[in-house]
């Protein structure tokens, strides 16, 4: 980054709002509406800025810790499969980490224009890409151009449990509800609206669903994504294979996701997979907590049509 950029970068977060949360190991900034972390800023700026989707890319949308990874690997799994099969010992989710081969934008766009090209270039077509930013900062070009958007998000109670135990590994934090307050209104009800309002350009998902019946939804988004299945590929197993190399049991075993780091921020591959599980807040959650995220759930999601009551009421 030029030294120019730095300081623009610098003189940007010094003029917004800084927060404290708990749900980040970076100081997060009130940007464009959202909490950003600071390292992400300029990530998002410059994406806006300068990314020019393709009608063929994908973008896997999401809040952190509800399923990116896995729904990175589907995805890239779906839209490759008919070049790539999952049945052969090559395929490149056995030898590379999902974030590896479905970069996030935020992670493409934190360096300077020759950097973001080199990453861009070795992004392989179709391309598919993860990103954490809300609908409403996304660059033009992913709105507007054909590029489709699956957007997975899960029950807050796991979602809070899983970030809380991620974070915990990199900085010590507080157990509180409050970050849950903005990603429903900023982030889950951003891309439920549009989910509903084009429903041919953004698909709606949740993580406990697909636990439930991963086989159906694999063939949801290979329809929505424009490549189905055949019935001749179904028969083959070609679906059944898809989930089990994106398996958490299967992608925890991978020697490529046990070690090493990926990303700017260096973080261990390890950690991106912990339990894999619906329903694991209920070892961590008190009555109180209980009664106060359910509050926060019911209210801020009241009147949407969006709910999780199913993955968390008669606990
Ligand atoms: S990140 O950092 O935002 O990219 O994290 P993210 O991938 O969104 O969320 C991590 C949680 O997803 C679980 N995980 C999986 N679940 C099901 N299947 C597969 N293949 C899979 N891979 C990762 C991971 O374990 C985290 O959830 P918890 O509840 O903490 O186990």
């Amino acid at each position: 980054m030029s030294a120019q950029q730095e300081l623009q970068e610098e003189n940007l977060v010094l003029s917004l709002r800084k927060e404290s949360a708990w749900a980040s190991p970076y100081s997060l900034y009130q940007f464009q509406n959202f909490l950003c972390p600071a390292i992400h800023i300029q990530a998002v700026n410059n994406c806006q800025k300068y990314f020019e989707a393709k009608d063929n890319d994908v973008i896997v949308a999401s809040f952190p810790k509800s399923g990116t990874i896995w729904m990175k690997a589907l995805a890239f799994a779906i839209v490759n499969h008919q070049r790539l099969s999952t049945a052969e010992k090559t395929h490149p989710l056995l030898t590379s980490n999902p974030h590896e081969l479905v970069p996030f934008l935020e992670f493409i766009y934190a360096g300077d224009i020759p950097e973001q090209n080199l990453l861009l270039s070795k992004v392989a077509e179709p391309r598919v890409f993860g990103t954490h930013t809300p609908l409403p900062s996304l660059s033009k070009s992913i709105v507007e151009s054909n590029c489709k958007i699956i957007y997975i998000c899960r029950n807050p109670f796991d979602n809070f449990v899983s970030a809380w135990n991620y974070f915990n590994k990199i900085k010590p934090a507080d157990l509180s509800a409050l970050p849950m307050d903005e990603a429903f209104e900023i982030h889950m009800l951003g891309y439920w609206k549009e989910s509903i309002a084009r429903p041919n350009k953004v698909l709606f998902l949740k993580y406990d669903d697909l636990k439930k019946d991963t086989n159906l939804y694999v063939k949801k988004v290979a329809e929505f994504l424009g490549c189905p299945f055949t019935e001749e590929e179904e028969n083959n197993g070609v679906v059944d294979n898809i989930v089990k190399i994106c398996s958490f049991d299967k992608m925890k075993d991978l020697n490529v996701n046990k070690s090493g780091t990926v990303g700017r921020g260096s973080v261990e591959k390890k950690n991106f997979f912990r339990k894999g599980e619906t329903g694991d807040w209920v070892n961590y959650f008190s009555p109180s907590m209980i009664e106060k995220l359910s509050k926060i759930v019911e209210e801020k999601l009241s009147g949407s049509g969006l709910s999780f009551k199913e993955y968390y009421q008669n606990n």
